[in-house]
């Protein structure tokens, strides 16, 4: 008998081992993230600030010029309200530019005299890092802090001591950084941006300076203080050192679909590398999608018309957390020290639609099978990836990398968004899945609809939404078709999201003719040409539109199904360019700049030198106020960054009425619009002095101009 429970005994204990060891958890694959990167990560969504002289002197980017400190003087600044915007939006913290390229501090540092503490604001007695930081500790938010690496006003930058070191990273950069992540509290990330050297104010010199970005900052030390003064912190840098965040190589708000949270410790971070991460990559850097409610990063009154449509903000949202990424979404604090009204019913906007779209998930508590489970325990089971918690998934056994969930509505359900997230603590693993509803009793495959290209539904990583057309289904099946390893799925979730219609795109051709074209085919266009508020009473748009002179048109995209409308787009035109000819170069395809289609562009010929220049005989004599320029958006080439631009009577003697920079032009390769005294003229020329690259080549998609 003792013999008997002896065998059963060992039996037992025999067969619980050989469970308990199938079912060990699966080894982490690949680079892991950090604690940081992952209290970062699961942030989700916040603010960037921009506010600094370039708000009151309507720049980009800021020359460094001494006077500029006396113009910094917001009549009603409130970083409370910046913080209630940002919490009412569903942001988890506020990254502020403590300093951009100009210099000027927004705290009373000791570094420098170039900061409020010699600004009218406040008799120089205030300090709006400080001011923001209470704010963002009173609405639960994180701080996070921009310093520029790039100084335009300080005459150290960019010089060197015999010994080889800078005195300006040593005596004032890194004392910057020192202030700010000691004076105020936690801080949960700091911002280097890549924009180094080249032309500003230095203390006066007014020259240029070169510097070695993978050299002159000594990174290495200065990550080494920051990680001392704050061990939470994660650190961005678009410079020469690797950091713990990536920057995705657009400014435009989107990540690639194949995003990798992986990068190489070392080399070259070519846009392929920025934009998808590396598959095999050695070092865990996850990518943060930074993109600004308006045009530009600072804030410009003439872009009050500008900031982005709820469609826009909601492809910018699918397209960044929807993607494994992080959505930074910056504010231009506006001339009286406030986020402007329109920025802020914009971002609310968003909450809302977002917290309807993702009001109901429809997988909650329904029936979830899996093909393969790892060693049929129960703690790696399917139901992981419906049970609401982070630490739990679905995994199968380790040489098993395709399998598939089945969920079981229990009976037709309508739904158009799908949301999947990796356990990434252990590596991201998943190259590509597939989707498919069960209609009607037949698998139907149900595509990435951002993805024009079908290859929608690669990597996961954090976490993925997928939008597709609305089906109704009474299964949906997900299958990881290719995986570094046994999958790990946390959470599953799915949606109908509420249709929002995308607002039209209004377009002007040579000759006058007006066309607006709408992404959803189904639905009709009405609109005014008379500036008012276009509404499904208006004009019904049918085809190009013909018209002369300068001209307001307002669009809007209806369904008349659902009653619903887009919001209204418009655009306003200036003189028609059917008289004009482009006189300084014989090529047909030159015509493509003044086409009015912002898609086609046209280079100079590879053979010749900048300066380059073109001239155009606009036909009759006009009052002329201004020009607007827009690089080539296909190519990130032949960017001219330095202009000169000069108007003639008669194609023999010029004038030059404007010269300067298209600031930040290479990261936001928007249209850039400078104006200048009203001037009679018949010719325009512009000059283009030096491009983004440093090389000859010179690209443009559109030239146009203002008149009075
Ligand atoms: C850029 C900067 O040069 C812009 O001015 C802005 O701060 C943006 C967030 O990063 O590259």
């Amino acid at each position: 008998m003792t013999r008997i429970i002896f065998y059963a005994v060992m039996l037992c204990f025999c067969m619980m081992s050989t469970i308990m060891a199938q079912t060990k958890a699966p080894d982490g694959v690949g680079p892991l993230p950090s604690e940081n990167q992952m209290r970062w990560q699961e942030m989700e969504y916040y603010a960037f600030i921009h506010f600094s002289t370039n708000t009151f002197t309507n720049q980009e980017w800021g020359y460094g010029e001494a006077d500029d400190a006396k113009l910094f003087n917001p009549t009603d600044l409130d970083c409370d309200q910046w913080a209630k915007v940002c919490k009412d939006a569903g942001m988890k913290g506020i990254i502020v530019t403590a300093k951009h390229h100009s210099g000027f501090c927004l705290w009373p540092t000791e570094t420098t005299e170039y900061s409020v503490k010699n600004s009218p604001w406040k008799n120089g007695k205030g300090d709006i890092i400080g001011d923001l930081a209470k704010a963002c500790r009173k609405y639960g938010l994180k701080l996070g802090i921009y310093i520029s690496p790039w100084d335009r006003n300080n005459p150290a930058y960019g010089l060197l001591d015999p010994d080889g070191s800078a005195p300006y990273v040593k005596n004032v950069f890194r004392k910057q950084i020192e202030e700010c992540l000691t004076k105020y509290g936690d801080v949960f990330e700091i911002w280097f941006d890549g924009a180094n050297g080249g032309d500003g104010y230095y203390g006066g010199a007014r020259n240029s300076r070169k510097i070695d970005r993978n050299t002159y900052y000594d990174w290495k030390n200065t990550y080494k203080m920051i990680r001392e003064l704050q061990p939470k912190i994660v650190i961005w840098n678009d410079n020469g050192d690797r950091a713990d965040l990536r920057w995705v190589g657009t400014e435009g708000g989107y990540v690639g679909a194949t995003n990798w949270s992986l990068l190489n410790a070392k080399g070259d971070v070519p846009y392929d590398m920025l934009h998808h991460g590396v598959e095999n990559g050695d070092s865990w850097v996850p990518g943060e999608v930074n993109t600004s409610i308006r045009p530009g990063w600072f804030y410009h009154e003439y872009e009050d018309s500008r900031v982005k449509t709820l469609p826009e903000l909601l492809n910018i949202y699918y397209s960044s957390f929807g993607r494994n990424g992080t959505m930074l979404l910056n504010f231009p604090i506006d001339k009286s020290g406030r986020i402007h009204k329109t920025d802020e019913k914009a971002a609310l906007e968003l909450a809302k639609a977002v917290k309807e779209a993702f009001a109901v998930n429809l997988a909650e508590k329904k029936k979830v099978t899996a093909s393969s489970v790892r060693g049929n325990a129960k703690e790696y089971g399917a139901d992981k990836v419906l049970d609401g918690n982070k630490d739990t998934y679905w995994a199968t056994d380790d040489n098993v990398k395709t399998a598939s969930v089945v969920i079981d509505f229990g009976k037709p359900t309508t739904f158009n968004r799908f949301l999947v997230q990796e356990y990434i603590r252990l590596g991201q693993r998943v190259k590509s899945f597939k989707l498919e509803a069960l209609v009607n009793g037949q698998w139907k495959e149900l595509k990435d609809q951002m993805v024009t290209n079908g290859t929608g539904t690669t990597t996961i990583g954090y976490k993925r939404i997928i939008g597709f057309p609305t089906v109704q289904a009474s299964q949906l099946r997900f299958t990881v078709t290719d995986s570094k390893a046994s999958p790990l799925i946390s959470n599953i979730e799915v949606y109908n999201a509420p249709r929002i219609l995308d607002a039209p795109v209004i377009t002007r051709g040579k000759s006058g003719e007006i066309s607006i074209d709408v992404s959803d085919k189904e639905s009709q266009v009405f609109y005014t040409l008379n500036g008012s508020v276009p509404t499904d009473k208006s004009k019904k748009y049918t085809g190009p539109i013909e018209t002369e002179g300068k001209i307001q048109v307002r669009a809007i995209a209806h369904d008349p199904v659902s009653k619903k409308s887009s919001p209204v787009s418009q655009q306003q035109f200036d003189i028609s360019r059917k008289a004009w000819k482009i006189v300084s170069m014989d090529d047909e395809k030159v015509n493509r700049i003044i086409d009015g289609n912002p898609d086609t562009d046209w280079f100079q010929p590879k053979n010749k030198k900048l300066p380059a220049e073109i001239v155009i005989d606009l036909g009759k004599e006009e009052n002329l106020a201004g020009f607007r320029y827009l690089p080539s958006q296909s190519r990130n080439a032949g960017i001219i960054k330095n202009y000169q631009f000069s108007i003639s009577v008669d194609n023999r003697k010029w004038k030059l009425v404007d010269e300067g920079e298209f600031s930040n032009i290479q990261n936001n390769p928007l249209w850039q619009i400078k104006k200048f005294e009203p001037t009679k003229a018949r010719y325009i020329k512009l000059e283009a002095v030096r491009n983004t690259q440093g090389d000859d080549a010179a690209g443009y998609a559109e030239l146009d101009i203002i008149t009075n």
